[in-house]
């Protein structure tokens, strides 16, 4: 290889590691990589912010399990970045962000911007480094790309000494990254056939991230033959076909009272990728810790996350795809004593995600999932953020196929613009659709420039109720009648839209809502559909005005 610059080297490792996308906000500590990026075969997006950059790229890695790629400067580029880190670390999500960095020579003596990444983004990423060196690029590099994908998948920092990217180095390019399955032994397979010949009232559980259309598919044909009710994690819905006759539900907030029942009876639980964190285990109160009090096959990637909380009856350090390929060598008992029960759980889902349930106002948002679940293709995307009114989406949507769903685990605001807009600019084919709060939406909401700049028409309703619904509730709850901080007074959001370039519609009625979209879809141009929303529609189940009077009894009665 003749001798190339650090910031070429550097582009083309991306390049040869199967990156297609990288989102940024530009900055001067990283202006050899932006020069190589100007003939790079690599799609560029400029975003507004780097909280929305970071979560562009953290939503790619969502979709494709490959590593997302974000750019950012130095001090307040990375701290901005810090949600979208955040993300990707509890959802388990392949992610590299680069941080462009002082000169080498500056260290220590807090020149501008100066921060350590080591020790800024140690906790919270599977690795935080800086490279010294132009000719170690490839090295890092392939390692970066080898530990975001491998195990529990996770974000890596990776900061840019500003030098060091104009420095030149005669080095070879590294092979493609590989991804290593871990497979599961024979043994541990006759192990878990044995557990269902015993079993009376088993269930599988789905969640965690590195699965795919394929291993769905075998899943799928395991439930099948077994006649296994499944279960998803909370905002991993995308996993198992809503649709599917052995479909039990997801585990988040607001459960299925029956599902979480069935759990509770449930003499074999097997958890296949996900980690039984405090949203799943309803704060931990599930399964006991570290003994679950009912048998447990906890398959996981990583082998540190088996033992790290429960104690397993059979642990399988195995990924999805290792897993799954196995399962057809295992053969269900030949009369289970559970014959039915995907049926009866399948049934109760349904049930549960009909439900019709009058809401207070003029506005009701589950009736609106459930018009745009009938609307919508198979493979729309959906996104979300953080607040009550993501409830409705994920209770009412049917979520049917892979790569569908783009929910922060992590419970992060703010996601839900800036994923849709990344997942647009990865599949322009596809329809994509962002749900967001009227405090959601603004925390990112100035990417809809970005979305505007890349003709991007991706649909983003706002539901507004003049609050910060979720603390709201809390609130009530907690501390009934006493209003405080989360009140909010909001802009015209359609006519925000319009401002940007973008399609506005205003929605103040369930009725009014489908020609809304339709003229929204019409426009070919991003749009926002400002939905208002009665305060008091705050869950499914019950008002604000019923949560603060039941609070106010159990406070009378003392
Ligand atoms: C970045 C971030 N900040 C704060 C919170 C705490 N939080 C969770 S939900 C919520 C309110 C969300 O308000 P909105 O988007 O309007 O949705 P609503 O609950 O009103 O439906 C807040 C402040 C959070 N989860 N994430
Ligand atoms: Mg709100």
């Amino acid at each position: 290889m003749a001798n190339r610059t650090g910031g070429q080297i550097l582009v083309d490792q991306l390049i040869l590691h199967g990156a297609t996308d990288a989102f940024c906000v530009p900055g001067e500590s990283y202006l050899a990589v932006l020069d190589a990026l100007h003939d790079a075969n690599l799609k560029v997006t400029i975003c507004r912010a780097e909280g929305g950059a970071c979560m562009m790229a953290e939503a790619s890695g969502k979709l494709t399990g490959k590593p997302g790629i974000c750019f950012v400067t130095r001090g307040p580029g990375a701290t901005n970045a810090s949600p979208g880190i955040h993300i990707a670390d509890q959802d388990s999500t392949p992610l590299i962000l680069f941080v462009g960095q002082i000169e080498r020579g500056m260290r220590e003596r807090e020149a501008f911007q100066e921060l350590d990444y080591r020790a800024v983004f140690g906790t919270m990423t599977k690795w935080a480094t800086e490279i010294d060196d132009a000719a170690r690029i490839p090295e890092i590099i392939s390692r970066a790309f080898h530990v975001a994908t491998s195990g529990r998948p996770g974000p890596v920092v990776i900061a840019l000494p500003e030098e060091m990217l104009t420095e030149l180095a005669d080095v070879a390019d590294a092979e493609p990254y590989q991804v290593t399955e871990q497979n599961p032994s024979a043994t541990q397979m006759a192990e878990l056939q044995k557990r269902f010949a015993t079993a009376k009232s088993p269930i599988a559980i789905l969640g965690g991230s590195r699965w795919s259309p394929e291993t769905i598919a075998e899943f799928q044909a395991f439930a099948e033959r077994f006649d296994l009710p499944v279960a998803v994690s909370f905002r991993r819905q995308m996993l198992f076909p809503a649709d599917h006759p052995n479909f039990a539900g997801d585990l988040g907030i607001g459960v299925n009272p029956k599902l979480l029942a069935r759990i509770k009876e449930s003499d074999l639980v097997l958890v296949v990728g996900g980690r039984l964190s405090e949203m799943p285990s309803q704060s931990y109160t599930l399964f006991g810790i570290p003994n679950p009090g009912r048998p447990l096959v906890h398959v996981h990637p990583d082998p540190e996350e088996l033992g790290r909380v429960y104690r397993p009856t059979l642990a399988i350090n195995a990924s999805p795809a290792g897993f799954c390929a196995m399962l057809e060598t295992i053969e269900p008992p030949t009369a289970p004593a559970w014959t039915g029960a995907a049926t009866a759980a399948h049934e109760a889902y349904i049930a549960w995600s009909e439900q019709p349930a009058a809401v207070p106002g003029q506005f009701h948002p589950g009736e609106v999932v459930r018009w745009l679940r009938s609307r919508l293709p198979d493979d729309a995307i959906m996104c979300n953020g953080a607040g009550n009114y993501a409830t409705w989406l994920h209770r009412f949507h049917r979520f049917n196929k892979f790569a569908t769903q783009l929910a922060p685990t992590s419970g992060s605001m703010g996601y839900g613009v800036p994923a849709a807009i990344g997942a647009k600019r990865i599949f322009p084919e596809r329809t994509v659709v962002a749900f967001a709060g009227d405090g959601c939406f603004l925390m990112n909401g100035q990417d809809f420039a970005t979305a505007v700049q890349y003709d991007l028409p991706v649909i983003i309703v706002v539901v507004d109720n003049g609050m910060y619904g979720t603390i709201r509730m809390h609130q009530e709850r907690e501390y009934p009648g006493r209003v405080s901080a989360t009140t909010l007074k909001n802009p015209d959001f359609a006519a925000y839209a319009r401002a940007f370039g973008g399609h506005g519609e205003r929605v103040e009625t369930t009725a009014e809502f489908a020609p809304a979209f339709e003229r929204a879809v019409q426009s070919g141009k991003p749009a926002i559909i400002h939905c208002m929303l009665d305060p008091e529609a705050i869950t499914p189940a019950k008002s604000l005005s019923t949560i603060r009077a039941e609070a106010l009894a159990a406070k009378a009665k003392g």
